[in-house]
C-alpha cells in the first residue's frame, strides 16, 4: 500500500534518527537499508509504535510511497549516492523528489541535480548538521534545490528541523548544490572552532597548569556570556568527564590524533579557487594533518629545539585574555566563511542571503552560538557586507578585545605553544586592517625576475623596469 510520506534510504545514526523524528511529525515514514539486518534491529529496537514501515526489497520500498514520491537518502557521501540514484531511477517517475542528506560535495549534487532534472526528477541536497541529537531531536536543514520541489517539502522539514526563537531552522537556500556548499562552509567553521577551542586548551594545560576539571569550570563559566555555543557547551562537558575504570579525566587518555571526512578540506580547496583567504579554516585542516603525524612529532620531539612551557601564577589574567583570543578568533573564522559563501553565491548563481544562513545556525547545528543573532542581524541591514569583522558590533567587540588576542599570541608563541589558529586569525585581522601592505614589494620582485608589471601610487597603467640596470 502507497501510504507513506517519505521514505528514508539508509539506517545509520543519521538515517535512523531522522526518520523517528519524521515520524514524531506526522509523517508515514518507510524505510531501508541495503543490509537487511540494520533495518530489522531498527524496527526491532527503536520504532516503538512509531508510524514506521519497513521494507527490505528497493521496489516494495518504493512501492510504500504515496506519489508523487519523496525519498530521502542518508548515505556515505560519494559514488554511493551514484549507485543508489542508479537504482532508483527505474522505480521512479516524473515528479518525483530525491532529497540528498549527506555530506555531499556540492559539485557532485550539481551534476545529480541536472542529471535528474532531465527526467523531471526533483533534486534536494540538503546539508544537515546536529550529528545525532540534531537529527532525532531538531537539525539545522540547509536545503538547495528547485523552488518547486522546496515548496513540496516545506512543511515537512519546517516540521524536523530545530527552532530558533519561534523560527524552524531551515530555509530554502539557493538552487542547486547551494545547500551542500552552505553545509560545506558550516563544516568548515566547525573545524576553525574547534581547533581554536583545542589550542585554548593547551594554553590552559602548559601556560597556566590547569587540571582537565579546572579546565572545565573555565569552558562553562565561558558559555555564560559571549562565548555561548554548543562547541563551548562541550568541552566543558568533555573536560568533566572521569572515566569510571580508570578514575582518571578521559581527555588525557585519547590519542592527540584528529580524522577528518573532507569537508574542511572542500570550504579550503573551493575558497582557494574562489580567491577568497580562509586562513583559519586552512590552519584548522593543516593542524588536523599534523596531527596525525604523530610518529613523525614523537620522532621531531627529540631533535627540535623550543622552550618549555613554565605555568606561571597569573591564572586570571590569562583566562580573561583567552576568552577574549577565542572570542576574536571564532569571529574571524564565521567572517571567512561568509566571505567563502558570498563569492561562490555570486559565482555558482545562488543568490544566498546570509542572514538566512545566520538564522538557521542559531539552533540545531554543531556551530550554533549566541553570537549569529548579531550576524543576523548585521546582513539583515546589509546582504553584501563585504566581511562580518567591518560590522559595527563585530568591529567594536573585536578593537575591545585585540589586547587580549594579541597577549596570547605572544605568550603562546613565547612558550612555543602552537597555535595555529588564533595566530592565523589575528594575522588575517591585522591584513584586512591594513591599508597598505607590502605586496609593493612582491610586485616588484615579480617584475624583477619575470617582468610582469606593475601598477603605481601615483599616476594610472602598467608598468616595467629594467632593476639590473639601476
Ligand atoms: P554513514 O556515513 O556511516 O553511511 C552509512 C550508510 O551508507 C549505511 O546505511 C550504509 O548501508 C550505506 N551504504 C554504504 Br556505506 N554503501 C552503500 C551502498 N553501496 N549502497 C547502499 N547503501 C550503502 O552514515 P551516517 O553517519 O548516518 O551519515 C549519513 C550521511 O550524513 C553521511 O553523508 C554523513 O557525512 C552525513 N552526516 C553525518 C553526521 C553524523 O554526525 N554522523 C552529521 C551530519 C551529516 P549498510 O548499513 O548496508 O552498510
Amino acid at each position: 500500500m502507497s501510504t507513506c510520506d517519505i521514505g528514508v534510504y539508509g539506517l545509520a545514526v543519521m538515517g535512523q534518527n531522522l526518520a523517528l523524528n519524521l515520524a514524531d511529525h506526522d509523517n508515514r515514514v518507510a524505510v531501508y537499508n541495503r543490509t537487511e539486518a540494520k533495518t530489522r534491529e531498527f524496527v526491532d529496537q527503536k520504532v516503538d509504535g512509531k508510524p514506521v514501515e519497513a521494507a527490505y526489497e528497493l521496489d516494495a520500498f518504493v512501492g510504500l510511497l504515496k506519489k508523487p514520491r519523496v525519498i530521502l537518502l542518508m548515505l556515505k557521501a560519494g559514488g554511493v549516492l551514484d549507485t543508489v540514484i542508479d537504482q532508483l531511477l527505474p522505480h521512479l517517475e516524473a515528479g518525483d523528489i530525491i532529497m540528498d542528506g549527506g555530506n555531499s560535495h556540492f559539485t557532485d549534487t550539481e551534476r545529480r541535480a541536472e542529471m535528474l532534472a532531465a527526467r523531471n526528477i526533483h533534486y534536494i541536497g540538503l546539508g544537515v548538521s546536529g550529528g545525532e541529537e540534531g537529527a532525532r531531536h531538531g537539525p539545522s536543514l540547509m536545503p538547495g534545490g528547485t523552488q518547486e520541489a522546496y515548496a513540496r517539502v516545506q512543511a515537512m522539514l519546517e516540521a524536523v528541523a530545530a527552532e530558533a526563537e519561534g523560527e524552524p531552522c531551515v530555509t530554502y537556500l539557493g538552487p542547486r548544490g547551494s545547500g551542500h556548499y552552505v553545509k560545506m562552509v558550516h563544516n568548515g567553521i566547525e573545524y576553525a572552532i574547534m581547533q581554536a577551542i583545542a589550542e585554548i586548551y593547551d594554553v590552559l594545560k602548559r601556560a597556566a597548569g590547569m587540571s582537565p576539571a579546572q579546565m572545565s569550570d573555565v569552558f562553562r563559566r565561558w558559555n555564560e556570556g559571549p562565548l555561548s555555543s554548543f562547541l563551548v557547551e562541550i568541552t566543558a562537558n568533555v573536560l568533566a568527564y572521569v572515566e569510571p575504570e580508570t578514575g582518571q579525566a578521559l581527555v588525557d587518555l585519547i590519542l592527540d590524533r584528529a580524522q577528518q571526512k573532507g569537508t574542511g578540506k572542500w570550504t579550503t580547496q573551493d575558497a582557494l579557487d574562489l580567491g577568497v583567504p580562509v586562513p583559519t579554516i586552512s590552519t584548522a585542516v593543516d593542524a588536523r594533518i599534523i596531527s596525525a603525524l604523530k610518529a613523525e612529532r614523537q620522532h621531531a620531539a627529540s631533535i627540535l629545539q623550543g622552550p618549555s612551557p613554565r605555568p606561571d601564577g597569573a591564572q586570571d589574567q590569562l583566562v580573561q585574555d583567552l576568552e577574549g583570543a577565542l572570542l576574536a578568533t571564532e569571529i574571524c573564522a564565521y567572517a571567512q566563511g561568509f566571505v567563502a559563501m558570498r563569492a561562490a553565491s555570486a559565482e555558482y548563481n545562488y543568490n544566498l542571503n546570509m542572514a538566512d544562513i545566520a538564522h538557521i545556525w542559531r539552533n540545531g547545528c554543531i556551530i550554533r552560538a549566541a553570537m549569529l543573532n548579531e550576524m543576523r542581524q548585521a546582513f539583515g541591514e546589509n546582504n553584501d557586507l563585504p566581511n562580518l569583522m567591518i560590522a559595527p558590533h563585530f568591529a567594536s567587540v573585536l578593537a575591545a578585545r585585540q589586547t587580549a588576542w594579541r597577549n596570547v599570541v605572544g605568550l603562546a608563541v613565547q612558550s612555543g605553544i602552537p597555535t595555529p589558529s588564533l595566530s592565523s586569525a589575528l594575522a588575517y585581522y591585522d591584513s584586512y586592517r591594513t591599508a597598505r601592505l607590502p605586496a609593493n614589494l612582491i610586485q616588484a620582485q615579480r617584475d624583477y625576475f619575470g617582468a610582469h608589471t606593475y601598477e603605481r601610487i601615483d599616476k594610472a597603467g602598467e608598468f616595467h623596469t629594467e632593476w639590473q640596470g639601476n
